[in-house]
């Protein structure tokens, strides 16, 4: 009301909402009034950032009087999504900017649909670095996050005739309110060129002249903490050209040459590779893992300065960057470069503060996924971190063979070069590699897995001989969620229920009070509320496949739901030949058969790689099969399938809230963690799965019952592998084959690959065992049919989802990170 707003105005030094908000329209946009939701979204999101920039001020004055340990948290990626719904949500300004738009006539949901994601990440790696920001700011850690600013992010997914065509994301067309362009604030970086050794007084320099240079520009993207008055800082750099353009060729008329550099410089930072799990060795790829590292290292060491000179001993206690998987891990050569050459620090001292400062975290378990960079790129682009590698490795390999002496000779030969830096390409003998995983491991303090099975996996297998030398730098954290986006305010109604039931909110930062949800697991009366909520969220994503589709989906249906990068080991064409035998089998039944069936809508969304061409093929099988069940009038009410076009965070958003069942179905041993199951869980979605990453943590807080676990388990895969050609696949498998190849879905020149990886030994092999774990997931899947039929049990499970969710907070992980590796403690500023 105006007289609320009056007493609010009167005691707050910011300005009243709704004044301001039209403010910034008119001085900013040249509008009189707010329009369109868009308009309304702008001027909000205008005023919103001064809060955000008052609270940031705030949080990096105190820090910066206290000087505490920080935390960097390098990542190629930061999948952020909106900010508007989060930022007000999390400064508690939730009601101000809700009533001040409805006195402008809009409602905040349809204002905050407005934004564009800040799509700076392909997935679970990028959306992690996302959540930990959140964590990190929440707990009143001091840190910031660093990476690249790219002009464009991940590509949109549009369906052409049912297969993916990819279109740009041109995201800041419109400028962004969240972030702070800080003029002025820019490092040199270098590429290419030669390194010389110079006499300084008797002291022999190595001076390394680059041939190439640009500017690395600071943009600063404050990210507020929930219930703190701390806000913490994403800082993305930009790639900008040294000079504007080269006058000389300009003069002479030469205009094309002339923008040249500044085409090359922006380049850099132009646009994120759409690859997930599997590195793409193209030179701009390194490029741009150098170019954030060696910004974000300068602008640390020159903070670091300011405060304490030359002490560079001092450093481990102020500072230290985790890196996220291998893509910084150039770091490592990087830190080194910068104590040695410039800050003339002798080799073993800057060795020592440098592997202080320094952890790995890595994410990914396929052999054939760890980065490697061919020696002759590196030395050619980076000619003097070539060097500082290469002594690196001698060093290491020299202390190796120490280490070893008790073996003999031959052994100790053996196993030095099979932990060699840098070692030959294994499939082709003439070129060298920089094996940056092992880089990273010799270079840091800890190493650490992303799920419980994962870091095991680290430790038994992938890095096996390292552990073996160093076992106390190899950890466990297992990955977490914010549960403030990813229960409170994507779905405000069970948020309310959970508070109301709980009788305070304080489970938002203390998820583990969310265990007291179990003692109502099987109260019938808030089973009741529990399945309310639920089905509201179904409607709500049910009115966005009829946008997406225009078809009405039966809302009475159980949503069953796989939203994830598409990948051959996630196994979504394991999902698709279920759907299939489904329909099959429906097709067989009686009308009164029918009726018992239980009615199904399954979702299935996700990008692919824009050159992983069986990705593609997978796509295209979804949107061919819900081409032809979508349409039969016999069973479309008991079972449809949808592929969710452009499947992004705010899809999920949309989506996670609705579904009731969730798959992650990976290889056993494949998947490192996954973390679209924590936030299903969270929602009390059910989950079915193979024995999996967090599959399995998650189980085991659920309740391993209440969760549909099929298939092989990951210490079987090897020996299974080796006899895939023997194994005899399922009646059921051969005939679905048939129905693929025969034409049944159409197309079947293009499906004829997809069969045939899975099916022909000399082709595919079935690499990811699809046809061993097929009959088991039929079996789970009649399960799922069993419990959904007694809807008492499935709420009940659903709550006991929710109630077991608690070890999933990013929160807890972000507490582990800065206990067991980081050893930052929290400074919090004064409100
Ligand atoms: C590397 C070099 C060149 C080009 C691309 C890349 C690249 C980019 C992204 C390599 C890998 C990624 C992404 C990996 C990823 O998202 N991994 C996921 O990380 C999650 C968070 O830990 C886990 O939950 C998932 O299991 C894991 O697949």
């Amino acid at each position: 009301s105006a007289v609320a707003e009056a007493e609010r105005t009167a005691t707050s030094s910011s300005p009243a909402p709704t004044g301001d908000i039209t403010n910034k329209l008119k001085y900013l946009f040249g509008k009189e009034a707010a329009e369109t939701p868009k308009d309304a979204y702008h001027g909000t999101a205008w005023s919103v950032r001064e809060r955000l920039i008052d609270s940031f001020d705030k949080t990096h004055e105190h820090w910066k009087k206290e000087d505490p340990k920080f935390i960097y948290y390098l990542s190629a990626e930061f999948l952020m999504g909106r900010s508007l719904t989060n930022t007000v949500y999390n400064l508690g300004l939730e009601g101000e900017y809700a009533d001040a738009l409805r006195q402008l006539g809009y409602d905040m949901e349809k204002v905050a649909d407005a934004e564009r994601d800040a799509a700076l990440g392909n997935g679970g790696l990028g959306r992690l670095a996302a959540c930990f920001l959140d964590s990190i700011a929440t707990l009143d850690l001091p840190g910031w996050g660093y990476g690249i600013r790219y002009k464009y992010g991940m590509f949109k997914q549009v369906l052409k005739n049912g297969y993916q065509a990819e279109q740009p994301d041109i995201w800041l067309t419109s400028g962004n309110p969240w972030e702070i362009r800080r003029d002025g604030l820019r490092f040199e970086v270098g590429f290419g060129g030669r390194v010389e050794r110079k006499k300084d007084g008797n002291k022999e320099v190595t001076v390394w002249t680059p041939s190439e240079k640009v500017w690395a520009q600071a943009y600063d993207n404050p990210i507020p903490g929930f219930s703190t008055p701390t806000t913490s800082n994403l800082r993305l750099w930009d790639a900008q050209p040294i000079s504007e353009f080269d006058l000389g060729a300009f003069n002479a008329g030469d205009y094309d040459r002339a923008m040249l550099d500044r085409e090359r410089a922006e380049a850099i930072s132009a646009v994120l590779y759409p690859n997930d799990s599997t590195p793409e060795g193209k030179e701009l790829r390194l490029k741009q893992q150098y170019f954030f590292v060696c910004a974000s290292l300068q602008d640390v060491l020159s903070r670091f300065k300011a405060t304490h000179g030359t002490k560079f001993e001092l450093l481990p206690d102020k500072a230290c960057f985790q890196l996220n998987d291998t893509h910084p891990t150039i770091a490592v050569a990087e830190l080194m470069r910068l104590l040695v050459d410039v800050e003339g620090l002798d080799w073993d001292a800057a060795w020592t503060i440098t592997t202080k400062c320094l952890n790995y975290t890595n994410h990914t378990v396929m052999p054939e996924a760890l980065e490697k960079w061919p020696v002759k790129v590196m030395a050619k682009m980076l000619p003097r971190h070539m060097e500082i590698i290469e002594v690196i490795n001698e060093g290491w390999t020299k202390w190796l063979g120490g280490h070893l002496k008790e073996l003999k000779a031959e052994e100790r030969a053996k196993r030095i070069s099979a932990m060699s830096i840098i070692h030959e390409n294994p499939w082709n003998k003439e070129e060298m590699l920089v094996n940056m995983a092992y880089l990273a491991v010799v270079g840091s303090s800890a190493v650490n897995g992303v799920a419980a099975i994962h870091s095991n996996i680290v430790k038994d297998e992938i890095l096996n001989d390292f552990y073996q030398i160093f076992p106390s730098k190899f950890q466990n954290k297992t990955n977490g969620v914010t549960p403030r986006r990813w229960l409170a305010w994507c779905n405000p109604e069970l948020a309310s229920l959970i508070t109301e039931t709980l009788g305070s909110n304080e489970w938002i930062n203390d998820t583990e009070k969310l265990s007291a949800l179990r003692a109502h697991a099987s109260d019938p009366t808030f089973q009741k509320k529990w399945a309310a909520v639920k089905h509201a969220k179904k409607e709500k994503l049910a009115a966005l496949i009829k946008k997406i589709h225009g078809d009405s989906v039966n809302t009475n249906a159980l949503f069953d739901i796989q939203i994830k990068r598409i990948h051959e080991y996630k196994r979504q064409y394991l999902n698709v030949l279920s759907i299939i035998w489904r329909y099959k089998q429906l097709k067989k039944m009686t009308p009164e058969q029918r009726k018992k069936a239980v009615p199904r809508v399954c979702l299935i969304g996700g990008k692919a790689a824009s050159a992983y061409d069986m990705a593609k093929r997978i796509i295209r099988l979804v949107t061919a099969v819900g081409d032809v069940i979508n349409k039969d009038p016999e069973t479309k009410d008991l079972l449809s399938l949808y592929f969710l076009p452009d499947y992004n965070v705010t899809l999920a958003e949309t989506i996670i809230p609705a579904a009731e069942l969730s798959q992650h179905i990976s290889t056993a041993g494949t998947e490192a963690s996954g973390t679209s199951n924590m936030k299903f869980q969270m929602n009390g979605c059910l989950i079915i799965g193979t024995w999996d990453g967090a599959n399995i943590e998650i189980a085991e807080e659920t309740g391993v019952d209440n969760v549909f676990v099929f298939g092989v388990r990951a210490d079987e895969i090897n020996q299974l592998r080796k006899e895939r050609k023997n194994f005899k696949t399922d009646p059921r498998w051969d005939e679905i084959m048939k129905d693929i190849e025969g034409g049944m879905f159409g197309d079947k020149d293009y499906f004829k690959p997809l069969v045939d990886s899975v099916n022909n030994m000399k082709v595919g092999n079935d690499w990811f065992l699809v046809a061993n774990d097929f009959a088991a997931y039929l079996d789970a899947q009649e399960e799922v049919d069993k419990v959904y039929k007694d809807q008492s049990e499935w709420l009940r499970r659903s709550i006991m989802y929710t109630a077991g969710s608690g070890k999933f907070s990013s929160d807890r992980t972000i507490r582990e990170y800065a206990e067991d590796i980081w050893h930052v403690k929290p400074s919090r500023p004064a409100a």
